[in-house]
């Protein structure tokens, strides 16, 4: 077995994808909360107002991560909710609603993993320009420290953004997560500002509570050329740079990749001196998020491979592509330790007539790559911990509550969380290896 005693098994989970009480106790509007009410936007013009309604279930969720024998739990905390309008005066009932939850996790001796952004920019920032606007960054920072000063006694992992990739892409080039944007410019400009950001709230963390392990969470899909020809290996590499490497390259060597440099020339003041020594400042762990791999073409076309199994998402399941990333990471950069941050599959699960999730494909896919996992750290790369995707089936994004990726099955009529076969596949795994 290739795993320490110490490796931090966990599963994850994001505010807005579980959390549900869009306005409850005075929380603020984010961008998400007003891209679910614009109609079109979102898969059945499905909601996160309720979701997994987390909010007011939290201590029955943490009672489920025990069951499981979790050993570390990976959320989010909303923005607007401990902010409203992203800055200015807090909103107490915010904060203690994370202070509780850290509480629960820490009596049921799971480790909270914490991260500060997955999406949900308050709206009242959006209106001041959102991630185009750099001051966002100071004010992220100032978040930061807020969220330190009242968890940093009791929160030892501070991560700082969640997939800045999707954020910067999904939402401001192609335009389907939030804020619903499509200038592929203005992406290249969201992605400095979130890295700046990255760099500002690693100080703010850093300065108020030296012992945090501050890292950043990335999300990595490895391109392989369909064909083994110099052209078709040349544009699976253009488009790994344009995408794979376009934040770790800034984070772990201070520049960016050669093929975004035509995108970047343009911004004009966006780069400022000084800005790439604090997007590359050291960090405590880097988090890799891992599904899928894309293999393309001659014109970058990502192709479905004959004989593949493919998810609910359309996403190939194909294992050995996660530790060759893995090792690929490792060799090319010069990383922090690692935590798999996310990876998991959506499969269209339902509950049996006698109450049962039979959910094999997961089983085998969580299997497979937590085997993977393990052969990368057999090869060298030194990995911490891995969280599930997800902890239960939640709102996921665009595609409203369709896509289920929990290893706890959600009944959105009554809100029953129902363990799967996953799930106890991952509570016997852990309490084996753990
Ligand atoms: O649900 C998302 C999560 O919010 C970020 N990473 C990918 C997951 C599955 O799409």
């Amino acid at each position: 077995m290739n795993f320490a005693t110490d490796f931090l098994w966990g599963a994850a989970t994001a505010a807005h994808q579980i959390e549900g009480a869009w306005q409850a106790d005075g929380k603020g509007e984010s961008i998400w909360d007003r891209f679910n009410h614009t109609p079109g936007k979102i898969f059945n013009g499905e909601t996160g107002d309720v979701a997994c309604d987390h909010y007011h279930r939290y201590r029955e969720d943490v009672a489920l991560m025990q069951r499981l024998g979790l050993r570390a739990y990976r959320f989010s905390t909303a923005w607007s909710r401990v902010l409203p309008t992203g800055r200015g005066a807090p909103n107490q009932a915010g904060l203690d609603f994370y202070d509780r939850l850290v509480d629960a996790l820490l009596a049921a001796n799971i480790q909270p993993f914490l991260t500060l952004y997955h999406w949900d920019l308050p709206v009242a920032l959006f209106e001041l320009g959102g991630w185009s606007n750099r001051d966002v960054g100071h004010y992220f920072a100032d978040y930061a420290a807020l969220m330190v000063k009242r968890l940093g006694d009791r929160v030892r992992y501070w991560t700082t953004l969640n997939e800045p990739y999707v954020i910067a892409f999904l939402g401001h080039h192609l335009g389907v997560h939030a804020p619903g944007l499509r200038d592929e410019l203005l992406a290249f400009q969201v992605t400095h500002h979130l890295l700046v950001a990255h760099g500002l709230a690693t100080q703010a963390i850093r300065a108020l509570l030296p012992s945090a392990q501050v890292g950043i969470v990335l999300d990595f899909t490895p391109v392989e050329p369909l064909h083994d020809s110099e052209t078709n290996r040349l544009v699976a590499e253009t488009i790994w740079q344009k995408t794979g490497a376009l934040f770790p390259d800034p984070l772990f060597r201070a520049h960016y990749p050669l093929a975004v440099e035509p995108m970047l020339a343009q911004l004009g003041t966006t780069l400022q001196p000084g800005d790439l020594a604090l997007i590359a400042q050291k960090l405590d762990y880097v988090g890799v998020n891992f599904y899928r791999r894309h293999v393309v073409d001659e014109q970058g076309r990502a192709l479905a491979v004959p004989g593949s199994e493919y998810t609910e998402m359309g996403w190939e399941v194909h294992a050995p592509a996660f530790t060759q990333l893995l090792v690929q990471l490792a060799r090319d950069y010069r990383l922090p330790p690692i935590y798999i941050t996310e990876n998991g599959a959506a499969f269209p699960d339902v509950v049996d007539a006698d109450g049962r999730v039979r959910d094999p494909r997961r089983v085998n896919y969580l299997r497979e790559h937590i085997a993977a996992v393990g052969d990368a750290i057999a090869r060298g790369v030194d990995v911490r911990g891995y969280f599930v995707w997800s902890l239960l089936d939640n709102f996921e994004w665009a595609f409203g509550c369709s896509k289920r990726f929990g290893i706890v099955y959600t009944d959105y009529a009554t809100q029953r969380r129902i363990v799967k076969d996953s799930g106890e596949w991952y509570a016997r795994w852990i309490a084996q290896v753990g």
